[in-house]
C-alpha cells in the first residue's frame, strides 16, 4: 500500500460514526432525500466539532435535533373559481424553539413536502441562531400552486389554510412569514384571517404590509443579506464587487433584492431565471430593466423569457446560467438549482465566490468542488439570513409598537450580516488560511442551540 492511501485513523473512525449516523437517520426517515442531504452537511462538521465535548454527545443532542419538535400536516380545502372544490396538503414543522419562539417562512410550490419543510426547518434552526437574535426555527407551507390562479382563488387558498394554521401559531409560540410563492400579497390575506380568527393584532406573521405592523428593509432584506456577505467575504481578501460580472438565478424576491444591491455596489449582473429557463444579458441588467423585472414578475405574474423579447437579449429554454462566464454566482431560486457540473464550470470559468441567497441550492458535489477549489463559499443559512434578521427586527418593532426608520434598519441588517460572516471565519478558519463558511457556519449555529438544549436538561 502506498502511503498516500493510508487514511488516519480518526478521520476513519469519525468517517464511521457519520455513516452510522446516516444510516440511523434513513431508516427512520426513509425518502426524505432533502432532509437527509441538509442533515448529512450539518452532521459532517458537527460529529467532529463535538467528539472532545462529552456533555454534549451524552446528551445526544445532534440526534434530538434531527427530529423536528413536531410536524402539524392538515388538509386545506378551498373554492376555484368556476366553483370546483379542491383539497390540498398544509404544513407546519416546528423544528426547534430551544432559543426563541419557531420562526420560518411558508411556501406555496407544488413540490412542497414533509421532506422539503424538514430540511428547510432544519437549516432555519441553524439560521436563525446565527443572526444573533432570539429565534427558534420552523417552516411550513402547501403543494398548492399559485401559478394561474386569481386573486380571489389566492384569498381563498390563504383563508382556508390559515383556519387550520392559526390553532398552532401565535406571537409567542410560532411566527411564519413568506418563502417561495409566498409574497406580500398572500401575508396580507393569512394576517387578515388570523386577526378574523383571533380577534387579536398581534404580531403573528412578518413580512406584513407597512401600513399594518410590517417593517421597512424586510422585502429587500434576504437579496440584500446575500450581497453584504459577498461583500464582506470579498473583502477578506481585499477585493470588493466593483466590475465584478454575476450570475444571478431566479427572478422572485431575493434575486431582484440581491441583484438591486448587486448593481448598487457596482457589479454587472447578467443572469436571472426562473423555472422556465435563463435571460442572458451581457451587457448587464440595469435599474431600469429591474423595474421592467419588477412589473412582470410581481403585477404581470409573467415569465422571464419575456424579459429576453423585450430587451432584444437571449433567454435559454429550460437550462441554467451556471455556463455563463462571471466572477460571482448567487443561487436565489430554489434547492439543489446547482449541481457538481455547474460548480465545475463555474470554478473553471474563474468564478471567485459563491453566496447562496436560496436554501440549498447547491448540491453536496457542488459544495463538494468549491471547497476543494477554495472559492469562497457561503452556505445559505448564513448568506441569507438577512430575510429572517430582518422579520426579527419586523417582530421587536411590533412589540414596542415602534417602527424604526429605514436607515436604522439597513444599518441593523449591514450589522448583523457582518456579525455572521465574523462567526464563521472565527469558527470556520482552516489550517491553510482558508475560510471554510459552510463549516463556520454550522458550528457557530449549533453553539448556541446546543447550550440551550443542554440548559434545559432531558426533554
Ligand atoms: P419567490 O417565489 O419570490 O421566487 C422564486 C424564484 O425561484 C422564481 O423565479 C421561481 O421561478 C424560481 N423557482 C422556484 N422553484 C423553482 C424550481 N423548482 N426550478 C427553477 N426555478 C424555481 O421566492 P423567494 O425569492 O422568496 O425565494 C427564493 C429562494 O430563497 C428559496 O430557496 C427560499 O427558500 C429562499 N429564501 C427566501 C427568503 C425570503 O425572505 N423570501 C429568505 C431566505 C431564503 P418560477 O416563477 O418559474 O416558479
Ligand atoms: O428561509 C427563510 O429564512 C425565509 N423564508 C424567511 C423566514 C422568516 O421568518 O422571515
Amino acid at each position: 500500500m502506498s502511503k498516500q492511501n493510508i487514511v488516519p485513523l480518526e478521520i476513519e473512525s469519525m468517517n464511521e460514526e457519520l455513516a452510522n449516523f446516516m444510516a440511523n437517520l434513513k431508516q427512520n426517515t426513509p425518502g426524505e432525500i432533502e432532509f437527509h442531504q441538509a442533515v448529512e452537511e450539518v452532521a459532517e462538521i458537527i460529529l467532529p466539532y463535538i467528539s472532545d465535548k462529552p456533555e454534549i454527545k451524552t446528551a445526544k443532542i445532534l440526534e434530538r435535533l434531527t427530529e423536528p419538535d413536531r410536524s402539524i400536516i392538515f388538509r386545506v380545502t378551498w373554492e376555484d373559481d368556476e366553483g370546483v372544490i379542491h383539497t390540498n396538503r398544509g404544513y407546519r414543522v416546528q423544528h426547534n424553539n430551544a432559543i426563541g419562539p419557531y420562526k420560518g417562512g411558508l411556501r406555496f410550490h407544488p413540490t412542497v413536502s414533509l421532506s422539503i419543510l424538514k430540511f428547510l426547518a432544519f437549516e432555519q434552526t441553524f439560521k436563525n441562531s446565527l443572526t444573533g437574535l432570539p429565534l427558534g426555527g420552523g417552516k411550513g407551507g402547501a403543494d398548492f400552486d399559485p401559478k394561474g390562479k386569481s386573486d380571489r382563488e389566492i384569498m381563498r387558498f390563504c383563508q382556508s389554510f390559515m383556519t387550520e394554521l392559526s390553532k398552532h401559531i401565535g406571537p409567542y409560540t410560532d411566527v411564519p412569514a413568506g418563502d417561495i410563492g409566498v409574497g406580500a400579497r398572500e401575508i396580507s390575506y393569512l394576517f387578515g384571517q388570523y386577526k378574523r380568527i383571533n380577534g387579536k393584532f398581534t404580531g403573528v406573521l412578518t413580512g406584513k404590509g407597512l401600513s399594518y405592523g410590517g417593517s421597512l428593509i424586510r422585502t429587500e432584506a434576504t437579496g440584500y443579506g446575500a450581497v453584504y456577505m459577498l461583500e464582506d467575504m470579498l473583502a477578506v481578501k481585499g477585493k470588493s464587487l466593483e466590475g465584478k460580472v454575476a450570475c444571478v438565478s431566479g427572478s422572485g424576491n431575493v434575486a431582484e433584492y440581491a441583484t438591486e444591491k448587486l448593481i448598487e455596489l457596482g457589479a454587472k449582473v447578467v443572469t436571472l431565471s426562473d423555472s422556465s429557463g435563463f435571460i442572458y444579458d451581457p451587457a448587464g441588467i440595469t435599474r431600469e430593466k429591474l423595474d421592467y423585472i419588477r412589473d412582470l414578475k410581481q403585477v404581470r405574474r409573467g415569465r422571464i423569457s419575456e424579459y429576453a423579447k423585450e430587451f432584444g437579449v437571449e433567454f435559454f429554454a429550460d437550462k441554467r446560467p451556471w455556463g455563463i462566464i462571471c466572477d460571482v454566482a448567487l443561487p436565489c431560486a430554489t434547492q439543489n438549482e446547482l449541481d457538481g457540473d455547474d460548480a465545475k464550470k463555474l470554478i473553471q470559468n474563474g468564478c471567485i465566490a459563491v453566496s447562496e441567497g436560496a436554501n440549498m441550492p447547491s448540491t453536496k458535489d457542488a459544495v463538494n468542488a468549491f471547497i476543494a477549489a477554495k472559492v469562497i463559499f457561503a452556505p445559505g443559512k448564513a448568506a441569507n439570513a438577512g430575510g429572517v434578521a430582518v422579520s426579527g427586527l419586523e417582530m421587536t418593532q411590533n412589540s414596542i409598537r415602534l417602527g424604526w426608520s429605514h436607515e436604522e434598519l439597513d444599518k441593523r441588517l449591514r450589522d448583523i450580516m457582518l456579525n455572521i460572516h465574523k462567526q464563521c471565519v472565527e469558527c470556520g478558519v482552516e489550517e491553510d488560511g482558508y475560510i471554510n463558511y459552510v463549516k463556520g457556519a454550522n458550528i457557530a449555529g449549533f453553539k448556541k442551540v446546543s447550550e440551550a438544549m443542554l440548559a434545559y436538561g432531558v426533554m
